[in-house]
């Protein structure tokens, strides 16, 4: 019995098919596509149009094998608008789009930040979406929208003409509440819309539908069923974690760097929110207490300022790791490097402003980008421990970044921790897992953990000599915490 994941990242997207065989999960990658946001008149986009056209690419592609079902998961907090004919309301923005800059602010203000906090449980970033839906508020499409869909939604609802919202990206919108799990109305209308777009909730692992008979037509996929899995990337990558016992803390790398521990419940202190943790929810009710890291995102728009691609990355990696270590770290959770633009630009002056050596070449670059996240990962996880009371005995960076040797041992190295990386497809293969299980093929998450575990060769890294290099760089950048 076969399964297609589909997952959309915010630098590319694949469909990969996956089933399980003598306790392992065989996987095979059948469509891969690029990714990025487009900026129009009116902001920066994403063109779901287009990825919806690769996902029936992928799924023709996939028709062969017949997957019994499909699930769809991509990044978190974007949506589309539907009319009352379910006709898109304009091509979704992007969470990177500027005009979320001062309405966020106002509604911190308005609201007040330890209110939000105790209600939604989330990390202040100012793309979540109920600061989207405040820059929109009082436009022409939100007056015209009767729907709302985050994005693995509006592609589900494409595919399978029914319109929902699953749970664990629900709960990176800012308007779930943290405790109860469901949507809060008096938010929607704190920000001006009618708590009425938001669609009735499903949980990882409810069937959604069929295909409808033009997707059906198109990829040759009859008898398909469209699953809800862990539909925010981030849970499924968190499902992905080959972790053998409760103390492990995760950092799910890709254009984001994920960092943080499993919970059974939310912690939702004053000082948790203070620290700008998150609680998103996950697979099975748990709990993502975690901080959002600027991530490879630094990398990649590096790589876009010098005109390189991904096929120049082995070289610069090369480069880096003959750099001199810790030269300079930036402070990777700094939101001068959440817009699209120059970053080696904004590294050097965040150098000079901390009065750090700027970075003399590419490779130089480079290895301040994988410090700096290094240093952001222990960061993030000690804080994470300590704010949760968990002990982490080890860490797992799972997701693209996991390909990057020197990123993974410097995370080592920082933490003073053992790292194991891999698997860098764990989003796709929590989404195939969570299909597998709804099939009855499968248990609890500690069961679809062993099946990651026994079916993908991890990296295993050990930090090489002490920390004290590192809590030098760390007081150098944050002198006064
Ligand atoms: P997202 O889902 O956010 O689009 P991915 O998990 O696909 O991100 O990770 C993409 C990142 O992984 C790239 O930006 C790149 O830095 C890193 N990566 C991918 N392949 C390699 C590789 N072979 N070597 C080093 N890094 C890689
Ligand atoms: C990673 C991710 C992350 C969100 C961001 C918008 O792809 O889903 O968890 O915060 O995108």
């Amino acid at each position: 019995m076969s399964f297609a994941a589909v997952d959309l990242g915010a630098s590319s997207g694949r469909v990969v098919l996956g089933h399980i065989a003598d306790g392992r999960l065989r996987t095979r990658e059948v469509h891969r596509f690029g990714n990025g946001a487009v900026r129009l008149t009116d902001g920066l986009h994403w063109d779901a149009v287009g990825l919806f056209r690769e996902i029936l690419t992928g799924l023709r592609l996939a028709a062969p094998d017949a997957p019994v079902s499909v699930g769809v998961d991509s990044w978190a907090v974007d949506y589309g608008l539907l009319d009352e004919s379910g006709g898109l309301l304009g091509e979704p923005f992007c969470y990177r789009d500027s005009r979320t800059d001062s309405a966020a602010r106002q509604v911190v203000e308005s609201i007040g930040s330890a209110e939000l906090f105790a209600r939604n449980g989330l990390q202040f970033l100012q793309f979540n979406t109920i600061f989207q839906l405040a820059a929109a508020a009082g436009g022409a499409r939100l007056a015209a929208a009767r729907s709302l869909l985050l994005m693995p939604d509006l592609m589900g609802y494409w595919l399978t003409g029914r319109q929902g919202a699953e749970l664990t990206n629900a709960s990176t919108t800012g308007l779930l509440d943290a405790r109860t799990h469901e949507w809060c109305p008096e938010l929607a209308r704190a920000v001006g819309f009618d708590p009425s777009l938001l669609p009735p909730l499903h949980r990882p692992g409810a069937v959604l539908g069929k295909l409808l008979p033009h997707v059906t037509e198109e990829t040759g996929l009859a008898e398909t069923s469209v699953v809800a899995v862990g539909s925010h990337d981030t849970a499924s990558a968190v499902v992905g974690v080959p972790a053998r016992s409760p103390n492990f803390a995760y950092v799910c790398t890709g254009t984001w760097s994920l960092t943080g521990v499993e919970l059974p419940g939310p912690v939702l202190t004053e000082e948790a929110r203070a620290a700008n943790f998150t609680n998103e929810v996950g697979v099975d009710g748990t709990v993502r207490f975690l901080r959002n890291i600027m991530g490879l995102w630094l990398l990649q728009e590096s790589l876009r300022t010098w005109g390189l691609g991904p096929q120049d990355l082995p070289a610069l990696l090369a480069e880096a790791a003959r750099a001199e270590p810790l030269a300079a770290v930036v402070d990777a959770e700094d939101t001068r490097f959440f817009a699209p633009g120059d970053m080696p630009t904004r590294i050097a002056e965040s150098c000079r402003e901390t009065a750090q050596p700027v970075p003399e070449n590419r490779g130089a670059v480079v290895r301040c980008v994988l410090e700096s996240l290094a240093l952001a990962h222990r960061r993030a996880i000690r804080a994470a421990a300590e704010l949760s009371g968990r002990d982490v005995e080890v860490v797992h960076l799972v997701g693209g970044g996991a390909h990057n040797e020197l990123l993974c041992q410097l995370t080592a190295d920082a933490l003073g921790a053992p790292v194991v990386a891999g698997p860098t497809e764990a989003t796709a293969i929590g989404n195939l897992l969570v299909q597998a299980r709804a099939a009855g093929q499968l248990g609890d998450l500690e069961q679809l953990r062993e099946v990651v575990a026994a079916s993908h060769d991890l990296a295993h890294y050990t930090p090489r000599g002490t920390t004290a290099a590192w809590d030098r760089a760390e007081s150098r950048l944050f002198p006064h915490r």
